[in-house]
Parts: structure tokens; sequence; C-alpha cells
């Protein structure tokens, strides 16, 4: 599969998604000429800025998307999103749901929609995503919106390739304020909640309940703002971009962005080296022979973990 670089930089979207094709593929054929084309663009320049949408299943995540997508192209952004969905394969019913959500988005020339890969690749569920983000960079979509479902580690993989990341919430949510200390101050830049137009009272009195609680928890007076939108009504997200645009503007120009992304890249380094290890642990036959030994030798109580991890961590380096 060959990739024209010119026809991917002037934004031609069968390039793009014959590339991301490329990038998603596991034929070690493909993952060598997805790896050249990743190094060619590896010091493109730009200005980009990469938005996590989060959020429980049904808080509006894709419906947010659409209309905050349709809202930066008309002050004239070109948007890429891309939909995680870690509970369904690609063909399966919800992604192909949100494809219909995003109708309008969808047949916008300033949009580009994809759903990513949700698991088996190494790296996990975001691995692909993080290459499928560059390649649109590249392709001149300056905003990418990633969405994901809230649960578990997907989230954790998606704010570690995002410079913002936005949670979504639903009014009267008082018992999700339980998770917040872990969930939301680890990821969340800027909180929303989502679906005012149904009951604008409860909408702001859970808005006040979330900001009373980050402005308690945080140590310092940089605590998250928490807002209240209609993402189908389309209320409340100009403000929504009108705060992350400032956060992110500023932290592209004290060089906090630049220093994020790079230490993104760190934990890929340290997360693919280890899954490395435990795909050559499940895969070679050695790796497997000494660690069924191992696993019997515990059971019997013949040997330690520790002494048995040795042995088997000697193969790697053999
Ligand atoms: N009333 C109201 N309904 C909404 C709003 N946003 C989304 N919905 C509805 O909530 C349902 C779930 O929305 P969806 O965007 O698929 O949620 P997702 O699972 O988080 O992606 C759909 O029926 C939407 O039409 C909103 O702001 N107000
Ligand atoms: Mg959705």
């Amino acid at each position: 599969m060959d990739i024209d670089l010119q026809k991917l930089k002037d934004g031609d979207r069968r390039t793009l998604a014959k590339a991301i094709t490329l990038i998603e593929s596991s034929n070690p054929n493909h993952r060598k000429s997805a790896n050249l084309l990743l190094d060619k663009i590896k010091n493109n320049p730009h200005d980009s800025m990469r938005i996590g949408i989060s959020g429980s299943p049904g808080v509006g995540k894709s419906t947010f998307v659409e209309t905050f997508g349709e809202y930066l192209i008309s002050l004239g952004h070109k948007v890429a999103v891309l939909a995680i969905d870690p509970s369904s394969p690609i063909a399966g019913g919800s992604i192909l749901g949100d494809k219909t959500q995003m109708e309008k988005l969808s047949q916008n020339k300033d949009a580009f929609i994809r759903p990513s890969p949700s698991s088996g690749t190494l790296g996990g569920v975001a691995n692909k995503t993080k290459e499928t983000i560059i390649l649109c960079e590249v392709a001149g979509f300056d905003i990418t919106l990633v969405e994901t479902v809230g649960v578990g580690q997907s989230e954790h993989d998606v704010a570690n390739i995002v410079d913002f990341f936005l949670l979504l919430i639903l009014p009267g949510g008082g018992d999700q304020l339980q998770g917040i200390k872990k969930g939301i101050l680890e990821f969340a830049d800027l909180i929303v909640v989502n679906k005012e137009d149904l009951n604008s009272n409860l909408a702001k009195s859970t808005q006040q309940e979330y900001q009373n609680a980050l402005r308690i928890l945080s140590s310092d007076d940089q605590y998250q703002q928490v807002l209240t939108c209609s993402a189908e009504k389309n209320i409340g997200v100009q403000k929504i971009w009108e705060i992350a645009e400032k956060k992110l503007l500023a932290r592209q120009v004290s060089g906090a962005t630049e220093k994020n992304r790079t230490e993104q890249e760190i934990r890929w380094l340290d997360k693919l080296i280890i899954e490395g290890l435990q795909i050559k642990l499940k895969t070679d036959q050695d790796c497997q022979k000494s660690y069924n030994i191992a696993l019997n030798q515990i059971r019997d109580k013949k040997s330690s973990a520790f002494e048995s991890a040795q042995n088997i961590l000697k193969l790697f380096f053999s």
C-alpha cells in the first residue's frame, strides 16, 4: 500500500483514509510501510489541538461532538473526529449509531470522522488513535476531537494522547461526585453538565455542586471550571470553546503542550516496551515453557515468585 505524501498533505480524504487503514493494519509489511510514513511526517510543523471528550454512555458525547465540531468549523477550523468504543467491535452497533448521529458533521467537507480500533493492537486502545491523529494533522485538520467512553483503561489511554480533556456529566449526577477525586481531578481540564435543556435548575445545581467540590479539593486556585450546556439545542457551546481555547493557547505559548506531548511519548515508550515483553512471554516457546514450569513450582511451593521471575527474565536477555 503506497501513500502519496503530497496528496496526504493536500488534504485528500481518500489518501488520508488509506493511510489510516495502513497504520491500523497488523500485517507486518503494512507496519513497515506505516513506520516509514510516520517517520517522514514526524517533524511536520503544526499548531494542532487534540481534545478528548469523555463521559458515561448516553451522556451526549456524540451529540456534543457534532454540535461542537460544527461550531469549530464555523470559526474556520478543520475538525477530525475519532471515536473509540471499547465495548463494541468496529462493525458493531454503537459506532454505527454514532455515525448516524453525526450525520450533519459527516457531510461537512471540513470534517473527517473515523471510528478507531477498539482493541487487539499493541499499545491498547489509543496507540493507533495517536498515529491517526498525526495523519489527520498532516492532512490539515487542526483540531481533533477524540470521543471515548468514560470507563477504565480507554479513558486513561486517551488522556495520554490529547492536550485537553473534557468530561461530560448529566444533571443530578450527585452520586458521580464520589468518583471526583480519582476520576475527574486526574484527567479533566473542563467539566460540562450536558442536557441543561431538560432541567435547567437541576443542571445549575449540579454545576454548583461540582464546582464547590473541585474548589475544596484543589490545593490552589487552578481548579477546573464546571459549565453547563445543551449539545442538542446548541446552548453553551460557544462558552465552552472560549474557555478551552484560552487554556489551550496559553499552554501552547508557555510550551506546556509541547512538554506534555513529549512526556506522553515517553509514557508510550514505557508502555510499548512492557507490552512487547508480555507478548514475548506469551508467544516465545522457551518463555512459555519456563513460565509453565514456574507456575507448577509455585503451586508446589518449590519456588518463589521472585526466583522464578529471575529465571524467566534471563530468557529475555539470552
Ligand atoms: N435533551 C437532550 N438530549 C440530548 C442532549 N445531548 C444528547 N442528547 C440525547 O441523548 C442520547 C444519547 O446521546 P449520544 O450523543 O448518543 O450519547 P453518547 O453515548 O455519550 O455518545 C441521544 O438520544 C441524544 O439525542 C441534550 O443536550 N439535550
Ligand atoms: Mg457516542
